[in-house]
């Protein structure tokens, strides 16, 4: 049964479990819900890379922060196109670009955005965009481009949010999953974890997520990695464990949704890969580059995938979002 009305004793209890009966308790529910070998690839693409006017302290693309990042304007269709083309050939079935932006605006690099959702789309792939906030009248015009998934982090807990980020509020990256949300695109929402946060505040984000009317369809948990430059760069790693008990219990508490591996796969091994996959991790960002940062080489996820004895989930399998625009019936 999927609940909507988690109480954070209620997550704290599943969170806190032995280790061996979280885990447990986690693939038992995966398995209820999914093939437990079938594991989603997504490529990432930044389309826009750096200088955005944000504050969030975790990031090296933040133009406040001296990082080795080097900015670059949005990329042109072609490129994009080319890279797509490389993500479906390495087996990826969702590709995702994301902007340093603060949120879009209505104007010709939207316009290009918007074209070229729609050429991806036609390629067969799992078309996502992270480009900041939205409007209600955007989303329905990335949805018409066939714009499959919007991905827009709620990175921590409501408490812990504002010593992270203070140009944007809590409520405002809720505005704008609803705005996703009513225009009938998948919601991929999740967060960071080892960002100085207590285990409340994990707790917390998961709750967050849990209780939403519709559970986000896809929830990244990304390890922070941290970026010399950013405030965040001294950061002292957090424990494996954590975020396997964060995996495990987003996998029981919304038991329908992909659970993504995000960023800090570099740091893992694949053995406490497999404990994820275990959990209920399903879904991982494959390339070995995220955004800006390194993620594991292609060759290394394929030997993983080989030993693991997983394979790549298809495109628009088990999918609860009508795959086609042309089901938006309202008009702009
Ligand atoms: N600018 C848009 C936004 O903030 O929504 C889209 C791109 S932003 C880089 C996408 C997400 O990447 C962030 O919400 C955050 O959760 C994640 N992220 C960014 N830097 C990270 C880091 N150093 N470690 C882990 N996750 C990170
Ligand atoms: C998400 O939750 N993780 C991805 C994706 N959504 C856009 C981004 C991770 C970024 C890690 C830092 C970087 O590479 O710049
Ligand atoms: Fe900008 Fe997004 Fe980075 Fe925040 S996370 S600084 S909004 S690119």
């Amino acid at each position: 049964m999927v609940r909507n009305n988690w109480t954070r004793e209620e997550i704290a209890e599943i969170y806190n479990k032995p280790l061996m009966e979280l885990i447990f308790e986690a693939a038992s529910v995966h398995r209820k819900h999914f093939d437990p070998l079938e594991v989603q690839m997504s490529t990432l693409l930044s389309i826009k890379t750096g200088g955005c006017p944000e504050d969030c302290a975790y990031c090296p693309q933040a133009a406040r922060y001296n990082t080795d990042v080097k900015g670059t304007p949005l990329l042109n269709e072609e490129e994009i196109i080319q890279s797509a083309l490389a993500a479906k050939a390495n087996g990826s079935s969702r590709f995702c670009m994301g902007a340093a932006w603060r949120e879009v605006k209505d104007n010709v690099h939207f316009d290009r955005v918007v074209e070229v959702v729609k050429k991806v789309t036609d390629l067969g792939m799992e078309v996502c965009c992270t480009l900041g906030m939205l409007n209600e009248h955007q989303a329905k015009r990335l949805k018409e481009a066939g714009l499959y998934a919007y991905n827009h982090n709620l990175d921590t807990s409501p408490e812990y949010y504002e010593k992270i980020i203070t140009t944007r509020t809590y409520e405002d990256r809720l505005n704008t999953l609803e705005n996703v949300r009513k225009a009938g695109i998948s919601v991929c929402c999740g967060g960071i974890v080892g960002m100085g946060e207590d285990k409340s505040d994990r707790i917390g984000l998961l709750q967050t997520l849990a209780n939403m009317s519709q559970h986000p369809e896809s929830v990244p948990i990304n390890a922070l990695v941290a970026v010399e430059g950013t405030p965040l760069e001294n950061q002292e790693k957090i424990s494996f464990w954590e975020i396997l008990r964060t995996i495990a219990t987003a996998r029981i508490i919304m038991p329908k949704s992909m659970v993504r591996l995000s960023a800090g796969r570099t740091e893992m091994s694949i053995a406490e890969q497999a404990l994820c996959f275990m959990a209920g991790a399903n879904s991982i960002f494959a390339g070995d580059k995220l955004l800006t940062t390194p993620n594991p080489e292609f060759d290394q996820d394929k030997m993983m995938f080989e030993l693991l004895g997983l394979k790549h989930k298809p495109a628009f399998k088990d999918c609860t979002i009508p795959k086609n625009s042309m089901e938006v019936t309202e008009t702009l």
